[in-house]
């Protein structure tokens, strides 16, 4: 008989502009990979060949201009491609994948602030994500000034989002937050506004309390 390979775990990294999801995703790779887990890093919109190009059409604004629910379907139809490259076979094959945004971000982004019926966002979602939920979301949780000033001290050219005024952004905050209030069993809110080290070890905690304690005793805990 041939070996089994047990299936990955999903997690997603969700919030805010500047709010520190690729930092935070590539220290979580790395706790991970120093205990032996073999992890995939990849991001949204993105993650795979198609969905990369259909990213620029999204961040440069080209798409606005349709509005939130032609946005809503070609971040989904980009989605559809990273599962069906990317994640599906990482998870399939054992490794773990952190991604960089995820769904979450098409509820927030288009669905609460483009103010969509929730009907059609979650038929859209149900389509495009179907069983591949994640098994744990980390939202990452500071205000948003702060966050914005993190993305501007990094570049200074805005994206078609970042260009977005402190309301859209405060609303931002507040949808994530709820979606985290709705799902407590897929999500943890984690304090975004602490030093970098504070922030990863929270993170870490999570992971532990939700997703190793779960099938992997024999894995090293943080001391
Ligand atoms: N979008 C959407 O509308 N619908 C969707 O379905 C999806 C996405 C999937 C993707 O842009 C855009 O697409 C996004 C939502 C929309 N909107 N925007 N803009 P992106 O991927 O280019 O940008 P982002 O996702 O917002 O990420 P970001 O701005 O790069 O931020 P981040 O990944 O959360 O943060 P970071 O890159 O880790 O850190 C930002 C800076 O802060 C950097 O200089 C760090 O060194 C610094 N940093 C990080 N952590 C800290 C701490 N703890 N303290 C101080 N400084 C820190």
């Amino acid at each position: 008989m041939g070996e089994t390979t047990s299936r990955g775990r999903f997690i997603t990294l969700e919030g805010g502009e500047g709010a520190g999801k690729s930092t935070q995703a590539r220290l979580l790779a790395d706790s991970l990979r120093r205990r032996g887990v073999d992890t995939l890093v990849t991001r949204e919109p993105g993650g795979s060949p198609l969905a990369e190009e259909i990213r620029g059409a999204l961040l440069s604004g080209a798409v606005a201009p349709l509005g939130p629910a032609a946005e809503a379907i070609m971040f989904s139809a980009a989605r559809i491609d990273h599962l069906e490259r990317t994640i599906r076979p990482a998870l399939a094959a054992g490794q773990w994948v952190i991604s960089d945004r995820f769904a979450d971000s098409t509820r927030a982004y288009q669905g609460v602030l483009g103010a969509l019926a929730p009907a059609f966002m979650r038929e859209l979602e149900r389509v495009a994500v179907g069983e591949n939920r994640p098994d744990l979301t980390l939202v990452l949780d500071l205000p948003a000034d702060i966050g914005l000033e993190r993305a501007r001290a990094r570049s200074s050219v805005a994206d078609r989002f970042e260009a977005e005024g402190q309301s859209f952004h405060d609303g931002l905050r507040e949808a994530f937050l709820a979606i985290a209030r709705e799902e407590p069993d897929r999500c943890v809110v984690i304090d975004a506004d602490q030093e970098e080290e504070r922030v990863a070890a929270d993170i870490w905690r999570a992971v532990e309390d939700r997703l190793l304690d779960l099938d992997e005793p024999d894995m090293e805990r943080l001391p």
